[in-house]
C-alpha cells in the first residue's frame, strides 16, 4: 500500500516535469489525487508555454539593473555640474582679476567690494556665495611670488631662526614664508586672487567615493600684474 502510493507521488512529479497526464482511477488517496490533478494542470500544454515564455523577462531584467542605472545617471549629472561650477570659478576669478589689475572702483564702492562683487554675480549661478572665500596678496614681482621674507642665516642650517634678522616686505611686523601682502597691490604690483568653494555632493555613491562627507574644495587662482594706474 505505500510503495503504490509513493508510485502515484513520482508519477505525478514526472507528470509536472515532462509533459500531461491522465488521472488514475487506480486506487489512491485524496491527498494522491489531488497531487495528480495538480500535475495534470502544472504538466499540461498552457502551463509548458508559461513556464518558458520570455514575456516580460525585459521588465524583470529592468528592475534588476534600475537602482544602478539612476545612481549613475545622478553620478554622472552632479559629476558635471562640480565640473560646470569649477569652470565657472576659475572664469570669475579671472574677470575679477582682469578688473582688479586695471584698479577700476565702482561708484560709491571700494576695489575690494568691486573685485568681489564681480567673482559673486558669476559664481552665484551654482554656488552660495556667503561660502566663497576670496583673497588676493600683492608681490613686488613675479620672481618672488610665493617666496619667503628674506633673512640672514646666521647659523648657516637654511632656515630662519628667532634672533636672525630679516626684512619685513609686507610690513606686517613679522617674519613670514610667504612675503605677499594682502590685498590689491599698487601699481605695476603682481597680485595673486584666490577663490576657494566647498562644493558638496549628494549622490551617495560619489560621498563615499570623495570622502569629507561629500565635499571638495574648488580652488581657483589668477596671478595679474597690475597697470600703471
Ligand atoms: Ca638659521
Ligand atoms: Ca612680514
Amino acid at each position: 500500500m505505500r510503495n503504490l502510493e509513493i508510485n502515484y507521488w513520482l508519477h505525478s512529479i514526472l507528470s509536472i516535469l515532462l509533459g500531461p497526464c491522465e488521472v488514475s482511477t487506480a486506487r489512491k488517496s485524496e491527498s494522491v489525487r489531488s497531487f495528480e490533478r495538480m500535475g495534470c494542470s502544472l504538466g499540461s500544454p498552457k502551463f509548458k508555454r508559461f513556464r518558458f515564455s520570455e514575456d516580460g523577462a525585459t521588465a524583470v531584467e529592468f528592475a534588476l539593473i534600475a537602482p544602478a542605472l539612476i545612481f549613475l545617471t545622478f553620478a554622472i549629472v552632479e559629476s558635471g555640474i562640480a565640473f560646470a561650477a569649477d569652470i565657472l570659478l576659475k572664469n570669475a576669478t579671472y574677470d575679477a582679476a582682469r578688473t582688479g589689475r586695471t584698479g577700476f572702483v565702482s561708484e560709491d564702492s571700494t576695489q575690494d567690494a568691486t573685485v568681489k562683487a564681480k567673482i559673486r554675480s558669476q559664481a552665484g549661478v551654482l554656488m552660495d556665495v556667503d561660502k566663497l572665500v576670496i583673497t588676493s596678496m600683492s608681490y613686488k614681482g613675479f620672481d618672488v611670488l610665493k617666496k619667503p621674507e628674506p633673512f640672514t642665516d646666521k647659523n648657516g642650517n637654511g632656515v630662519r631662526d628667532d634672533g636672525e634678522n630679516f626684512t619685513d616686505v609686507n610690513g606686517n611686523g613679522a617674519y613670514d614664508l610667504d612675503q605677499g601682502a594682502n590685498g590689491y597691490g599698487g601699481t605695476a604690483q603682481v597680485v595673486l586672487y584666490t577663490v576657494t568653494y566647498p562644493w558638496t555632493f549628494h549622490t551617495p555613491v560619489l560621498k563615499q567615493i570623495v570622502g569629507n562627507n561629500g565635499t571638495v574644495e574648488l580652488t581657483a587662482t589668477a596671478v595679474v600684474q597690475n597697470e600703471p594706474y
